[in-house]
């Protein structure tokens, strides 16, 4: 069983907004109890949504909805990790910082080093309003300060030097253009 049939057998996939979309700089508000039952929808949503793609982790704004909800997976093709985080929030990084190359599924096939710190504590609740906090290293301290970006409206080319960047969003405009006419002739 796949870890998409494991996690969400029935959740609809949602549409994935790709860059320069305006509702990606947006900065997402809260869940309050009263966004309970719509988040207990959603995540389920993302899950499978961030499986088809594929990819390591999803925020709530990526698919349209501005609250503050990531999903991550770094294990997604090994033993399924699965972790839902509502209202995360970074509260103690290292000075220490690495280098690691990201995607985004928002960027669709553009990748860039970020140098970020190496290793964070975030606190977050569950969807019972629960209070939890993880430590995370490597990868899954990655993707976490990357999603908790997408809830601040802030993409991972905004590291990068203008030059870079902008080689980087001209080439995805380029691809984003040409795959629209590949799909007008079919
Ligand atoms: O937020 C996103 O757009 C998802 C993004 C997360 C991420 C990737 C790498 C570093 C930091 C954050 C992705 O998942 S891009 C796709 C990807 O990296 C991947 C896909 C399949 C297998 C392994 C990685
Ligand atoms: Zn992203």
């Amino acid at each position: 069983m796949s870890a998409t049939e494991t996690i969400a057998p029935a959740a609809p996939l949602l549409p994935i907004l790709v860059v320069p979309d305006p509702l990606l700089r947006k900065h997402a508000r809260a869940v309050t109890p009263a966004d309970y039952d719509e988040v207990r929808a959603l995540i389920p949503s993302m899950f499978a949504t961030m499986y088809a793609a594929p990819g390591i982790g999803l925020a709530a704004p990526q698919v349209g909805r501005l609250l503050r909800v990531i999903v991550v997976d770094v294990a997604p093709d090994k033993v399924p990790a699965p972790l839902a985080l509502i209202n995360p929030e970074v509260v103690a990084e290292s000075d220490d910082k690495c280098a690691r190359e990201e995607g985004c599924l928002s960027l669709p096939e553009q990748y860039a080093e970020v140098v970020r710190p190496s290793w964070v504590r975030v606190r977050y609740q569950d969807v019972d309003g629960v209070k939890h906090e993880v430590e995370a290293d490597g990868l899954l301290a990655t993707c976490l300060q990357h999603e908790i970006d997408h809830l601040n409206g802030v993409q991972f080319v905004d590291y990068l030097s203008p030059l870079k960047r902008n080689i980087l969003l001209r080439k995805l405009a380029k691809e984003v253009k040409e795959q629209k006419e590949r799909r007008g002739r079919r």
